[in-house]
């Protein structure tokens, strides 16, 4: 019998029966999700021992350094913390923890927080998990639910969010703060740990700062989340939920690739969710080699402007027809107009339009367009434009997701290719197919990788949390190892922090991490993206195997980085 509490959002247990089950019913689930429920997770063997916490030296910023110290006179300078073997355990204490899921969904959230309730069963004993219902909201409305191993159960490595879901907005106003505080007050919390993506570990960092500028006990560990990839740096070298994301959204473009083969007609102009960075993009170009992929950082770096886009895919296209190929798969990031120079200075001039709220139904605020922006506003085609004036995410981002470039090169590139034959250029037939696979990727079962990655980021977070670590996100290293050896412990959030402007304001943030140009998974796509572009050397990748010879493989990018090849 579960014994989960629901409270009214005012701290007080709801109802004359306070034990709902779990929202999930494993009778309903298929023998794939049946079989993950007891699948054994291995733990890097520091957290299988007694350890302690040995601290690195004083950390600085991403950048900024000044401006971040200001910011969060308690926190700056942290160190880091690694936990390493020791001959005594940590003294067991009876610990109150909450736990938030925040942003964008990514496969594994629920082994995090499988991961910190097995650590406060196995080291603190009788302590309390509090999930925090939909998000920071929850955390401000004092809305969660306490976690219990039947509650639990359903959820293990399971793909979603939905054991206690996730939100978007913002503990940022001195109001929600307080609210916060309130919550942390009542529930006597010791440590909340927020698993999010680079906007939600700011917060968390924010959280942190308040915290101990009013002497609360209650510490804040973040949690690397996103599928975007672009949440790491040396200390965190993934955030987890890429892993399995692109091994789905590899599995579906080998499958349009053998489409676009067997019936030679098609262009299929698939965009990937990744929001800034092209992370997803490139890892699935080396999973199945597409025959053009866009690279947004590449395309700033050269300062290409959407002509320049279009011509490159034209001229594949052109290519190809001439050896007889009348199809072809095109991989697009779902960042890449915000990497164009000339529209990225569109966003930022409507990003200030916006924040100030000046838009207007007769079209006024078009005036405060600078002459060259509003030439280029006036050449896309109008849904392109709806889409761009959409309201921005509670982060300030423009919601690229909602932006349909594939479409809107379709249209560029046929064009292009209309001119090109009326001047006997080109002769071939271009049919184009657009895709989005955003949503597809974010919910799936876990892939060994990240069932294992997070459900040690979850034990490692409960650890740092015993230790009275507060500030830290929480970081597993040696990746490319097995499990056993994998490496523990917690990076300073205010050493990824940076200073950026959001809303026409400078606010901190965690700086993103985009894709490298120098870096070897981009090196390595840029030395076989030729020989794909004209010859077909389309992978079908399959779905993702949970058992068998290729069940431990690690993506691409994460293994470039480290180094393995
Ligand atoms: P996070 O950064 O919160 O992990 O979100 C990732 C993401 O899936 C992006 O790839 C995408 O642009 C965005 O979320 C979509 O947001 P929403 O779920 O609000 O539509």
């Amino acid at each position: 019998m579960a014994t989960a509490v629901v409270s009214n959002g005012n701290g007080h247990i709801a109802g004359k029966n306070p034990t709902p089950a779990s929202g999930r019913s494993i009778s309903v689930y298929s023998e794939v999700q049946t079989s993950r429920l007891d699948h054994a997770l291995p733990l890097p063997s520091v957290l299988k021992k007694p350890f302690k916490v040995v601290e690195g030296p004083p950390s600085s910023a991403a950048g900024n350094p000044d401006e971040i110290a200001k910011l969060f006179p308690c926190l700056f300078g942290r160190p880091s913390a690694a936990l390493v073997p020791h001959s005594e355990p940590l003294p067991v204490q009876n610990l109150k923890i909450g736990v938030v899921l925040s942003g964008g969904q990514a496969p594994g959230g629920h082994n995090v927080i499988s991961g910190i309730f097995d650590y406060l069963q196995d080291h603190c004993k009788g302590s309390t998990l509090f999930g925090f219902r939909g998000g920071p909201a929850g955390i401000m409305r004092c809305k969660y639910i306490v976690l219990t191993p039947e509650y639990i159960y359903p959820y293990r490595n399971q793909g979603g969010f939905d054991m206690i879901r996730s939100g978007r907005d913002k503990i940022e106003t001195p109001e929600q703060f307080d609210q916060a505080a309130e919550t942390a007050k009542t529930l006597d919390l010791d440590g909340i740990v927020v698993i999010g993506g680079d906007d939600s570990n700011t917060n968390a960092c924010l959280l942190a700062e308040n915290f101990r500028s009013r002497n609360l006990k209650t510490r804040v560990i973040g949690c690397p989340k996103t599928i975007d990839g672009d949440l790491k740096c040396k200390e965190v070298p993934t955030s987890f939920g890429f892993d399995t994301a692109c091994k789905i959204y590899a599995e579906m473009i080998g499958n349009v690739m053998i489409d676009a083969r067997s019936t030679g007609k098609y262009y299929h102009f698939v965009r990937l969710m990744g929001r800034a960075a092209s992370h997803i993009t490139l890892e699935c170009a080396l999973q199945t080699h597409p025959n053009v992929t866009l690279i947004g950082e590449e395309v700033f770096a050269k300062k290409e402007t959407l002509k320049n886009v279009t011509d490159h895919i034209a001229d594949v296209i052109c290519k190809r027809s001439g050896l007889g190929y009348n199809y072809g798969v095109i991989l697009i990031p779902e960042g890449l107009i915000d990497f164009i120079p000339e529209v990225q200075q569109l966003i930022s001039e409507l990003n200030e339009i916006l924040a100030h709220d000046a838009v207007d139904d007769a079209g006024l605020w078009k005036r405060k367009l600078n002459e060259q922006t509003l030439q280029l506003f006036d050449l896309l085609p109008q849904a392109i434009q709806e889409q761009l004036m959409l309201e921005r995410d509670p982060h300030g981002n423009v919601q690229v997701a909602k932006i349909e470039t594939e479409k809107m090169l379709i249209q560029m590139v046929e064009t292009e290719l209309e001119h090109r034959k009326q001047n006997g250029a080109y002769n071939g037939q271009f049919k184009g197919q657009s895709h989005f696979f955003g949503y597809e990727g974010r919910c799936g079962l876990p892939s060994n990788f990240d069932s294992a990655y997070c459900y040690a980021l979850g034990y490692g977070a409960g650890a740092l949390l015993q230790s009275g670590k507060t500030g830290l996100i929480s970081s597993v290293g040696n990746l490319a190892a097995p499990v056993a050896d994998w490496s523990v412990g917690g990076t300073a959030l205010t050493s990824l922090m940076d200073v950026e402007r959001r809303h026409g304001k400078f606010k901190p943030v965690i700086k993103k991490a985009m894709v490298e140009l120098q870096g070897a998974p981009f090196k390595k796509f840029a030395s076989m993206r030729e020989e794909w572009a004209i010859n077909n050397r389309y992978i079908s990748p399959g779905p993702i195997q949970f058992h068998g010879p290729v069940s431990d493989q690690v993506n691409h990018t994460l293994l470039l980085e480290l180094g393995e090849a």
